[in-house]
């Protein structure tokens, strides 16, 4: 009896250990079941992290969109399918022009709208004679998708392709089966001709209307070939892997978390929340929203690393319009727009639209410049470089300052705060925190506060709520040499990358 009663025991806690593993273990989804405890969701949830190529793309943080094509030479934004592929005839087109200088910019990736809502292919599809190969340009024989894919893969850029699920041209749009076999077909000759795809971005937009064609998209399908042809690349969404932010403003959420319900995840909700009128207006701000606090997550059915990606346009419209050559965005607004995005935990998406020459315009290329000097300016030299780091329970406190992403600081045991004292050589003078969570092993920390000694006392400069990849903030200018930086809530033990003071130039605003 009493051997049975303990080899009981032992499958018990045998069992037991294995539940207590499968909680620790790290993933990219994970269900929650009816019979999970608060904290057992709390602790799923800081156990999901991103696949491999959500982490590369995480860290492009600055994504270029090129929006070219018919609409180009009609001044439109929404073209309606009916274009003269004839119209299509850049004079000057120069796509090594057009990586150059985003990846003097910065840029690390570029996105080009290989097929619009209007159905015209900047490549020579073979299953649509609405392409390139109708037009004038180069007698019907080239092919913008190769020449932007070639620059992109001799430059070391990334290359992502917009394909519209939207087709207004293609008369099989509405037909179910045979449009997405359409569809399919177009993929395949994007995802097999043209090198490495880095990124395949499905918009949701359609303005059909309540009497237009109904389409049903095959989405299994799409995925399955883009896995299939180009594993590595991330699809966006009206996909898995990476998530519209919900805004084109450029000015991601204050509160911004990659783990979220996977009800996010579902694409033909995307597709209903998404842009349904022809006009340029963004479908409203969803940057007051909340996707991810405790509160969202407890009752959802499952999780999943599902992160932001922050799209908006150097100039009012995502296409080229001579009328707009005086409303390019400028250097410090740009600037602003970096820190509201991949400062707010977001992949930073700007497109600069090609003109009808085929050419990025003067002033866009001067405003990419000044960012860039911008950029280089504020970041060239963390501040924080070289402190003195100390925390009492903290585990590799200059980890902190390393400049190393891949090492972290951490507390002891199963503390989810923390806190850390770090004493700068001399005393500086800064404007902008940047934090960054190792986001390899999940994100963790809700709430965190930044104090400076002011000789008298502990005085805050600045708090905030999630980190994630990184968190930028912005304050008039302090100066200080003690600083107390504290973690006041997490999911888990929080593990802290780097932490970063830099000082923006002043009246950087109106540069
Ligand atoms: C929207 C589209 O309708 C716009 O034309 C643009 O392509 C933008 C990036 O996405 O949904």
């Amino acid at each position: 009896m009493k051997g049975k009663e303990t080899l009981l025991l032992s499958v018990c806690s045998l069992m037991f250990a294995q539940v207590n593993f499968a909680q620790q273990t790290k993933d990219n989804k994970v269900i929650i079941e009816a019979s999970d405890s608060y904290n057992t969701v709390i602790q799923k949830a800081a156990n999901v992290v991103p696949s491999e190529r959500q982490l590369k793309w995480q860290q492009l943080e600055l994504n270029a969109f090129f929006h070219f094509g018919v609409n180009t030479y009609t001044d439109s934004e929404w073209g309606n399918g009916k274009e003269d592929p004839k119209i299509f005839n850049p004079t000057k087109l120069n796509a090594k022009q057009w990586v150059e200088t985003v990846k003097n910019a910065g840029f690390k990736q570029v996105i080009l709208t290989a097929k619009h809502h209007d159905g015209f292919c900047l490549w020579p599809s073979q299953y649509t004679e609405h392409s390139v190969k109708s037009s004038p340009w180069k007698n019907g024989k080239g092919d913008v998708v190769k020449e932007v894919s070639d620059a992109c893969h001799q430059l070391g850029v990334g290359f992502g392709v917009y394909l519209s699920p939207w087709d207004r041209n293609n008369p099989l749009y509405g037909t179910g089966e045979p449009y997405n076999t359409y569809f399919v077909n177009q993929l395949k000759e994007l995802l097999t001709n043209y090198g490495q795809v880095d990124e395949v971005w499905f918009d949701g937009a359609n303005g059909e209307g309540p009497n237009g064609k109904k389409q049903i998209y095959d989405f299994d399908r799409w995925f399955k070939v883009i896995r299939e042809l180009q594993p590595q690349a991330v699809i966006f969404g009206m996909g898995p892997d990476v998530r519209w932010v919900g805004t084109e403003s450029g000015y991601g959420r204050e509160t911004e978390w990659s783990v979220v319900p996977t009800s996010n995840l579902d694409p033909n909700l995307v597709q209903a929340n998404s842009q349904h009128q022809d006009a340029f207006k963004p479908q409203g701000d969803m940057t007051g929203d909340d996707l991810g606090s405790r509160k969202k997550i407890a009752n959802a059915k499952g999780l999943v690393w599902y992160p932001a990606e922050t799209d908006v346009s150097i100039r009012p419209g995502w296409f080229y319009h001579l009328s707009q050559d005086s409303l390019v965005k400028s250097p410090g607004k740009l600037m602003d727009i970096y820190l509201h995005s991949v400062g707010r935990n977001g992949v930073l998406l700007l497109n600069i639209p090609p003109n009808k020459e085929g050419l990025l315009s003067d002033a866009d290329v001067k405003n990419l410049k000044g960012f860039k000097n911008l950029m280089d300016e504020t970041f060239k030299k963390n501040l924080a470089a070289g402190a003195t780091v100390f925390s009492s329970k903290g585990v590799n406190p200059s980890g902190l300052v390393d400049g190393n992403p891949d090492s972290y600081f951490t507390v002891e045991g199963n503390d989810t705060t923390a806190v850390a004292l770090i004493t700068l050589p001399r005393k500086r003078t800064f404007n902008v925190l940047s934090l960054q969570e190792f986001i390899a092993a999940g994100q963790e920390v809700e709430s965190w506060i930044l104090e400076y000694n002011t000789g008298t006392e502990w005085k805050e400069i600045t708090n905030g709520t999630t980190i994630g990849y990184k968190r930028i903030v912005n304050f008039p200018d302090v100066t200080a040499d003690e600083l107390r930086f504290k973690i006041l809530s997490a999911r888990s033990t929080p593990k802290i990358s780097e932490f970063g003071l830099y000082e923006l130039p002043a009246n950087w605003e109106n540069k």
